[in-house]
């Protein structure tokens, strides 16, 4: 099966970028010689001795390294080391991660709600539109003095979350800072690059056509009679495993909370400034958006506190977060940016902290990011060296775990949650920002070593993302790939990853290989809690895709 490597030999499943730090991960502690072949030739273009790593305790084995990077000449090449069979074809080729980042793009086409998708776009995973969300319910919890519960409202548009259909504010809010940054930061990458989806070819780059239809979607979240924003948009349960114009149950917009409107002002703001410049193409899209963000945060200052409690008839997702500070932090970085007030950079000072590996539920290192150059913004010198130290501070002490970690990975047992791989790619989006900086080359090496994990280089030997690499997972959780016919999964979207804690055991009809932190991944469609796919994992995975490609040297 897919989950079952043959040789302990890891490496990058898509290969590596001719100038890129290259290393492989052999699973021994016995020392060897290992050779490097062209694939079909003998003779030995690199030689040496793998280094032992030591061992490494999510995973309970040793490790030795082979470092590959004097191979720079593109091409297709095996490993050899003495006593085991030769590896996997390793690859070095200078557009390694190009594909991947648009593949993880183009995922996001194939989620999205109330549109069907055609054969010329979606090729196999062609269907039909689900989920119009024309007649979108106002929940009892949702209910206000203008919209009554059990009135209808029009929020058509939006992704599917993640393998169920629900749309979520919150998630959107990480997922889309993390797309619009990505083009905010790498445009040379993405300008003029197809993601074969139905607006290529038009005068916008496809990333930010891509994140519209969230955009959009995310617009009609907002009651325009407060500038509250609805926490999420679903179904009372989830539905079965079913295509999406099979599940026709009705859909709510659930209570109004904190921190769906702070996300949604920090999304709005943003993307006001992203989208300013395609004014002709989106007439008022922009003043729109910016009107709206400010809307949000003085709802938000009026209701600071309004957590998201779920109503007893609900059994979706809650992404419930209780602690809004890093939410109110991340807006006025974003509210600051786009209009300049004081007021806001005030407001996000006082709230900075310290910016941490962020998540749906602590986004406050977004905020962060977003504030340094090239943004002309800042007040003054004082607050670039403040913003700009915070996250080379935190990037390199993520790079120093990395350097002392067997695998080369800043992961530690207890970082294996609950979408593991998307930690994963946090982790190398904060040291990518040490190297936007100006940190060293070791920042960018350790940004593809997290990369490497995804695509290959881990102790399961599977690249995590489905359709790209050489063994990747066929049953995701999914309920689109799961209920289609098609038996490859629906291409382009990240497995959540090993989560030992295997919070759907009961729901499981075969058990887990190993409770190991970096091991306890199921390639099975009932696990949800190690192998379905999302939004706010898939995002990273086209940041960083796209960031190591656009900034390892050629
Ligand atoms: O952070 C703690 C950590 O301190 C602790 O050691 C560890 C022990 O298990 O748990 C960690 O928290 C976990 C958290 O994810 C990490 O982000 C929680 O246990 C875990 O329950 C939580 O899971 C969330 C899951 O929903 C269940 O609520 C995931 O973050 C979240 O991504 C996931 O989101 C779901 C939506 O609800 C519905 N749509 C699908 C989506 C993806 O699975
Ligand atoms: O499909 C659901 C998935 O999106 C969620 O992440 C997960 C946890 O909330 O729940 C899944 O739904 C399962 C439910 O929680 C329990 N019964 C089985 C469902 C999967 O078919
Ligand atoms: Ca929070």
């Amino acid at each position: 099966g897919p989950g079952a490597a043959q040789a302990p030999v890891r490496a990058n499943q898509l290969g590596y970028p001719p100038a890129a730090r290259k290393l492989v991960v052999v699973e021994t502690s016995a020392p060897a010689r290992f050779r490097v072949v062209a694939e079909g030739r003998d003779e030995p273009l690199l030689q040496g001795q793998l280094q032992p790593a030591g061992h490494w305790e999510p995973a309970a084995r040793d490790v030795a390294l082979a470092d590959l990077s004097a191979l720079a000449t593109p091409g297709r090449y095996r490993l050899l080391v003495d006593g085991m069979a030769p590896s996997d074809p390793i690859v070095v080729d200078a557009g390694a991660y190009a594909g991947v980042a648009m593949g993880a793009l183009k995922g996001f086409y194939f989620h999205r709600a109330s549109t069907p998708l055609a054969r010329g776009h979606a090729g196999r995973w062609a269907r039909k539109a689900g989920h119009p969300d024309d007649k979108v319910l106002v929940h009892a919890s949702a209910a206000s003095p203008g919209r009554k519960a059990g009135s209808r409202i029009t929020a058509p548009r939006g992704w599917y979350d993640a393998g169920d259909y629900g749309k979520y504010v919150v998630n959107s809010g990480i997922t889309l800072w993390t797309l619009l940054a990505a083009w905010e930061h790498y445009p040379e990458f993405f300008r003029g690059r197809d993601a074969g989806i139905p607006e290529s070819g038009d005068a916008v780059p496809d990333i930010l056509d891509e994140a519209l239809w969230n955009l959009q979607w995310m617009l009609a979240m907002q009651d325009p009679a407060d500038g509250g924003v609805y926490h999420k948009l679903t179904t009372l349960q989830f539905s079965a495993m079913v295509m999406p114009h099979q599940d026709t149950a009705p859909r709510y917009v659930m209570a109004k909370s904190t921190a769906a409107t702070l996300d949604f002002a920090a999304v709005m703001a943003m993307a006001s400034r992203i989208y300013a410049p395609y004014e002709a193409q989106f007439p008022g899209l922009a003043r729109r958006m910016a009107d709206a963000a400010q809307q949000a945060w003085a709802w938000a200052l009026a209701n600071p506190q309004v957590e998201y409690r779920q109503p007893a008839d609900v059994g979706t997702g809650a992404y419930g977060d209780a602690y809004l500070e890093d939410e109110f932090a991340w807006a006025a970085a974003e509210l600051y940016l786009l209009t300049g007030e004081p007021g806001y950079w005030e407001a996000f000072h006082q709230r900075a902290g310290v910016p941490g590996v962020p998540g749906w539920a602590d986004v406050r290192a977004l905020g962060w990011i977003s504030l340094p150059p090239p943004l002309p913004r800042l007040p003054d010198d004082a607050a670039r060296g403040q913003v700009r130290e915070g996250l080379l501070q935190v990037a390199r002490g993520l790079q120093e775990r990395e350097a002392q970690s067997p695998w080369k990975l800043a992961m530690r047992g207890e970082d294996f949650v609950w979408g593991s791989n998307a930690v994963v790619l946090n982790q190398a989006l904060l040291m990518l920002q040490g190297y936007r900086l100006g940190g060293g080359r070791e920042l960018l090496d350790a940004a593809q070593s997290h990369l490497d994990w995804v695509l290959g280089r881990n102790p399961l030997g599977v690249s995590f993302v489905t359709g790209f690499g050489l063994r990747t997972p066929m049953h995701v959780h999914d309920r689109l790939s799961v209920a289609d016919g098609v038996r490859e999964p629906v291409p382009g979207w990240l497995s959540g990853g090993p989560n030992p804690a295997q919070q759907d055991r009961r729901d499981c009809p075969v058990s887990y290989p190993s409770k190991l932190p970096a091991l306890s991944w199921l390639d099975h469609e009932c696990s949800y809690a190690s192998n379905e796919v999302a939004i706010n994992w898939n995002a990273p995975l086209v940041y960083v895709a796209a960031a190591v490609q656009a900034l390892t040297p050629v």
